[in-house]
């Protein structure tokens, strides 16, 4: 294999997602998060210390009464008070079968890959359909992963409008997509590459009131649907408006079961939102007509904190103006000391021109391809290779990050990692809260589910076929 693999196109995509990157936005803490122009239909994501949310744009002039939607911006925050705008990271033109309406979506992760769901006008027969596109990180560059879409109004027991995709992976790795508007929701499981669907198109029961905008999310087991409903029996005063109702099942196909309204009446006659746990604190985001020249099709998405009871149910959102306050977390070092300095290095490889020191050397990159304090790769190996700490006396660690080096030639992202440690006699599995993370330019939070007592932690690194790995800094925090 060519350490040289670089095409144009990957090139074309980098100087996209760079030029993106530069006219990045930041704005002050306060609700709505981002008013330099106007966003709706945000779904959050948080991939290691950082919280994402992938919302469309609405361009609609002053007093116009129709959406006027193009492109998708992807916002971000390390403390989900203060964000940025990175700009347009998908558009119409994504999806080179579609020609308007970029509606909402979402993005989900899965083997070190981010797909991007979206409501989008196709060219065919019909109106609305679900499309998907695919990028490395939660930045994009996205591309279309089908060449078509994924729903439209030819798939059988297909919404009236097929519009606002949720998708949901379980820990077991069957991944199901909720989607419809026109009180048709629509339930399906898709296939493990993310792009097919599997099985029959149903018809999901117990979403009371159910208009559109469906988001699904499980804790503690159980399985929630936040949904938007208009009905005017506790949720708006007027039906042309919408509320944030919510259900819960204990299978992720339903039966669902009604529970109340988690977001009331907004002051946009839609009303769209996700909700997501960072640093330790759930999280609803949600779009109200409150920016400066808002209106119902000059949209601007808004956060606030969401409560549950002891009892799973959840409380009703108090709407803020001044968003919530900063919540840095420990992500990325924070309120644990990083001992990997103090550790010997070792691994099962290191190429000739990279170097093992990179790995505890401090810091933390720019990027992924940000080799300016030192650079580890193990090019040409493929498959499994490990990087380990050992330190002289026992530690206490609960917590572990990495960056990962991408040259964008034969060193790329790996499709997996886990950590071990080594108990006194064998290398056992560290328990994860979640997936060990393999996002491109993003430090990679992995939260112990319990701290560990060891002298050797080990970082297992799974390539992508017929690609090597690399890492810039892997921190390991003292609990
Ligand atoms: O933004 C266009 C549409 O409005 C979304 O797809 C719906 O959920 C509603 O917010």
């Amino acid at each position: 294999m060519s350490r040289r693999r670089r095409s144009a196109a990957l090139l074309s995509a980098l100087v996209t997602a760079v030029a993106a990157t530069a006219v990045a936005t930041p704005s002050q803490a306060a609700n709505p998060i981002i008013t330099s122009i106007y966003t709706a239909d945000p779904a959050p994501l948080v991939v290691g210390n950082t919280m994402y949310i992938h919302a469309g744009r609405d361009e609609a002039p002053t007093g116009g009464s129709n959406f006027v939607m193009r492109e998708w911006h992807v916002l971000s925050s390390t403390d989900a008070a203060n964000w940025t705008d990175n700009g347009a990271r998908a558009t119409i033109a994504t999806f080179p079968w579609a020609g308007a309406d970029a509606w909402a979506g979402e993005v989900e992760p899965r083997n070190g890959k981010y797909y991007w769901y979206t409501s989008i006008n196709g060219n065919g027969a019909g109106w609305m359909n679900i499309g998907v596109a695919v990028g490395d990180s939660p930045l994009g560059p996205f591309t279309d992963a089908k060449g078509g879409p994924l729903i439209s109004d030819s798939t059988a027991n297909s919404s009236g409008l097929n519009i606002d995709p949720t998708v949901f992976v379980d820990d077991d790795g069957q991944a199901y997509m909720y989607w419809g508007g026109y009180w048709g929701p629509r339930a399906v499981r898709l296939a493990s590459n993310m792009i097919d669907t599997v099985g029959p198109v149903v018809t999901p029961t117990g979403l009371t009131n159910y208009w559109e905008a469906p988001w699904m999310f499980k804790r503690n087991g159980l399985y929630y649907m936040m949904y938007a409903a208009n009905d005017t029996s506790g949720c708006v005063t007027d039906s042309n408006y919408a509320c944030q109702r919510y259900a819960t099942a204990s299978n992720p196909m339903g039966p669902w079961t009604h529970r109340g309204v988690v977001l009331g009446q907004v002051s946009s006659t839609t009303n769209h939102a996700g909700i997501v746990e960072f640093n330790g604190q759930w999280y609803i985001v949600y779009h109200n007509a409150n920016a400066p020249g808002g209106g119902n099709f000059r949209r601007s998405v808004a956060v606030d904190r969401l409560y549950f009871n002891a009892d799973g149910t959840i409380q009703p959102v108090v709407q803020t103006t001044t968003g919530p306050p900063p919540n840095p977390g420990g992500g990325g070092g924070g309120s644990g000391t990083n001992i990997a300095p103090s550790a010997t290095a070792s691994t099962s490889y290191v190429s000739s021109w990279e170097s093992l020191a990179a790995i505890n050397n401090g810091g933390t990159p720019a990027n992924s391809q940000d080799r300016s304090n030192l650079a580890y790769g193990n090019w040409p190996q493929q498959g499994t290779q490990w990087i380990e700490y050992t330190w002289p006396t026992a530690q206490s660690i609960n917590k572990s990050s990495v960056y990962w080096f991408d040259d964008n030639q034969g060193i790329d992202l790996p499709a997996s990692c886990a950590l071990e440690y080594w108990n006194g006699s064998q290398y056992v599995p560290v328990q994860l809260q979640s997936t060990c993370g393999v996002a491109g330019n993003v430090e990679n939070v992995n939260t112990f589910t319990s701290a560990v007592n060891t002298t050797r932690l080990r970082l297992q690194i799974t390539s992508r076929s017929g690609l090597s790995t690399g890492v810039l800094e892997w921190k390991a925090f003292r609990s």
